[in-house]
C-alpha cells in the first residue's frame, strides 16, 4: 500500500521547507517533546522516505502541524529533516507558519501572533500578511546560552582551533575566525563540508552539554563558522547540519545561539537588531530582546531571549509517496 503525503514545498531565505500537510501520524504524547520522541521510534520511516534522496536531498527539512496540546498554544510543530527531528528549527519554524497561514492550515487565535509548542519549549510568532500573502515572520525563540567557551580541538586539515559553544534550540560549535581560519571565502563550501564533521566529532569528544529542563536535547549537532568582518550590527555565517549540508539561510536557531554568544563576550546588548547574513548572502534580523537565566550546576546561568525574523515563499504543491514497492522507498544518503 502507498503512503501518500500532500507536501507545500518553499524555502526560508532560501534553505528548503517542506510543510506535509497531508499523511501526518497521529502521535502518542502530551507533548511536543514526547510526541518527537514517539516519532522516531515508529514514524522514523516518513522522514527518511521525505527528507532522504530521491524524494529530497541533504538539505532538506520541514515538519507536520500538530494540535495543540494545552490550551495557551495555537499548535505544535514537529520538525523532520536529514539528522533527525531537531528540537527546535527556526527556517523550519519561518517557513512552516508562513505557508500554514497562507493556506488556512493554522487559524490564530489572536491575528497577528501565534504560540506553538515545539519539542525544544514554548515560542511567540509574530508575522505581518498583505494580499494573503505573509511578509514577515519573527520568532521570540527559547531561551538561548552559552554552554562552553575555550575548547581545544585539533583537526586533521586544520590544525588546532578554540570554540565555543552555545545554545539556540540546538547545540552549535561556534568557531570565530583565528590562526588557520581566516573566515568564510577563504575556506570555501568544499573545505567547510569536509571539515565540520570532523570539528563536530572533536568538539563531541569533549564536551557533552546537556539541557538543564530537558535531558533530552543534548549533544553538539550542528557548526557555525562565523566569519570575519563581524560588526556590533552584522555578521555572517555558514552552518553545517546533518552530514552534508551548508545551510542556504542563516539559520533562525544559530543565530539564536550567535546572539547568546556575542553577548556573552560583551558584543552585543539588548534592542540592538543584528544582520546575520547565510553562506549565500540571505538575511535574519536577529536581536536580544531580554535577558533571563537558566538551571545550572551552581545555582542558574545567564541566558537571553532571542527575537529572530525571516522571510519564507512557498514554491509548490507536492503529492509525494512512499511505495513499499520501490527499494529506495525510504531514502538512501551518500
Ligand atoms: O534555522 O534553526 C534553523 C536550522 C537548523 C538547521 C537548519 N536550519
Amino acid at each position: 500500500m502507498r503512503h501518500t503525503f500532500f507536501c507545500i514545498d518553499g524555502h526560508t531565505a532560501g534553505n528548503p521547507v517542506r510543510l506535509v500537510a497531508g499523511g501526518t501520524p497521529l502521535l502518542r504524547g502530551a507533548t511536543m517533546g514526547e510526541r518527537r520522541l514517539d516519532f522516531l521510534e515508529r514514524f522514523d520511516w516518513i522522514r527518511t522516505g521525505l527528507c532522504y534522496e530521491p524524494r529530497g536531498h541533504s538539505m532538506m527539512s520541514g515538519g507536520f502541524l500538530y494540535p495543540p496540546s494545552r490550551q495557551d498554544t495555537d499548535g505544535g510543530i514537529l520538525f523532520i529533516e536529514t539528522s533527525g527531528c531537531l528540537p527546535m528549527c527556526g527556517h523550519g519554524t519561518i517557513g512552516l507558519v508562513t505557508f500554514a497561514l497562507e493556506h488556512g492550515l493554522l487559524v490564530p487565535r489572536e491575528p497577528g501572533t501565534l504560540k506553538l509548542e515545539v519539542p525544544a519549549g514554548l515560542i511567540d510568532i509574530s508575522y505581518t500578511e498583505e494580499a494573503g500573502r505573509v511578509t514577515k515572520v519573527r520568532i521570540r525563540n527559547v531561551p538561548s546560552y552559552v554552554a562552553a567557551t575555550g575548547i581545544n580541538i585539533d583537526v586533521a586539515g586544520i590544525g588546532p582551533l578554540v570554540v565555543d559553544v552555545a545554545y539556540g534550540g540546538n547545540y552549535y560549535a561556534i568557531i570565530e575566525p583565528q590562526p588557520g581560519y581566516e573566515g568564510l571565502d577563504a575556506l570555501g563550501a568544499q573545505r567547510i563540508l569536509d571539515l565540520s564533521p570532523r570539528v563536530r566529532l572533536a568538539v563531541q569528544a569533549k564536551c557533552h552539554p546537556v539541557h538543564p529542563l530537558d535531558p533530552a536535547i543534548n549533544g553538539v549537532s550542528h557548526v557555525l563558522w562565523a566569519d570575519k568582518g563581524l560588526s556590533p550590527t552584522q555578521g555572517r555565517n555558514a552552518v553545517f547540519y546533518g552530514d552534508h549540508a551548508i545551510d542556504r539561510s542563516p539559520c533562525g536557531t544559530g543565530t539564536s545561539a550567535r546572539l547568546a554568544h556575542l553577548h556573552h563576550k560583551g558584543l552585543l546588548q539588548p534592542g540592538h537588531p543584528f544582520i546575520h547574513e547565510s553562506y549565500i548572502h540571505s538575511r535574519f534580523i536577529g536581536t536580544i530582546e531580554s535577558v533571563t537565566s537558566l538551571p545550572g550546576p551552581n545555582g542558574t546561568v545567564p541566558a537571553i531571549i532571542p527575537l529572530i525574523e525571516g522571510r519564507a515563499v512557498s514554491t509548490g504543491f507536492n503529492t509525494l509517496w512512499i511505495d513499499p514497492e520501490d527499494v529506495f522507498c525510504h531514502g538512501f544518503q551518500v
